[in-house]
């Protein structure tokens, strides 16, 4: 718990050196060594429930929705019908929760490595979880490149919602998770990945974007801001099989009465179409690419 000195939790973390983040806590609700990882709640101060994963936070009450609408609705709003959907990662239920939401979507797996983030997060997230109750969902606990390998041309989106590229989410960042996934979509199918940091991983993206120009006809960065993850960025990572899909413009633009529905509170079809918009140095380093 060397994490928390003096009511106050830090992250700091060799991927984002000189750096950290902290966040006052209230309370320690869970923490204990999964046979993957170490796996700590608490309660915060003003975020409300954190989930850290090996010392990084993954998300907390108070903002995690800008981070799961995003990574799920982008490429749902891409595909002109996204009915099979695979969640790869993703154990505290939060993309889950925005996927099962969309009335297009018929059927979703996640397949999450690690139970006990499921059964913490039902615990100590409910807000984020309750996709594990919805009947759409069929629930594979297990290694995502063992069950891709006997799902093949299987599904129209594939959303990989990892940790970072450190420990045992390090492969899901390689050319061969890619080419995996590209094998497990169907013809036409869509891609969206965890992304990581336009102000801290710029190079990464870049490598990652050109293998997956060599795999995908089109593929496009985006990112949103989120003020618990690191540099208060994240980005996404997207590929299509199909040559035609055009990231920047939605699809189908969601209605106003379609996002209440939904109760979104950070996506709608302008920050769709922004959030590709990138600022000028990361722009030049990932067009050259
Ligand atoms: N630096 C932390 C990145 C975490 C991304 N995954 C979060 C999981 C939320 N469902």
């Amino acid at each position: 718990m060397d994490q928390i000195k003096d009511g106050w939790f830090t992250e700091s973390c060799t991927l984002w050196p000189g750096q950290a983040m902290s966040l006052q806590v209230e309370e320690v609700l869970y923490h204990k060594k999964s046979k993957f990882q170490d796996v700590m709640v608490f309660k915060s101060k003003t975020y409300g429930n954190v989930l850290v994963l090996d010392g990084v936070i993954q998300c907390t009450e108070r903002d995690e929705f800008a981070y799961q609408e995003m990574i799920a609705y982008l490429p749902l709003c891409s595909h002109p019908c996204p009915k099979k959907v695979l969640i790869i990662g993703g154990g505290d239920g939060g993309v889950l929760r925005e996927v099962v939401k969309n009335p297009l979507v018929e059927s979703v797996v996640l397949c999450e490595i690690d139970e006990d983030v499921i059964n913490v997060s039902k615990k100590y997230l409910p807000g984020m979880a309750k996709g594990f109750f919805s009947p759409k969902l069929t629930l594979h606990v297990g290694d995502g490149f063992e069950f891709m390998k006997k799902n093949q041309d299987a599904f129209d989106i594939i959303i990989t919602d990892s940790s970072d590229p450190v420990g045992p989410a390090e492969s899901l960042f390689k050319e061969s998770y890619y080419q995996l996934m590209k094998a497990a979509l169907r013809s036409g199918g869509i891609l969206c990945s965890q992304g990581e940091c336009q102000w801290l991983h710029l190079e990464l993206i870049k490598e990652m974007q050109t293998f997956c120009k060599t795999l995908f006809p089109v593929v496009d960065y985006a990112y949103s801001t989120i003020p618990t993850y690191p540099s208060g960025q994240i980005g996404f990572m997207l590929c299509s099989k199909n040559p035609e899909t055009n990231f920047k413009e939605p699809e189908k633009a969601l209605t106003q009465e379609e996002m209440e529905n939904m109760n979104l509170k950070y996506y709608n079809p302008e920050i769709h179409k922004a959030s590709f918009v990138l600022p000028e140095f990361a722009r030049k380093v990932l067009n050259e690419a």
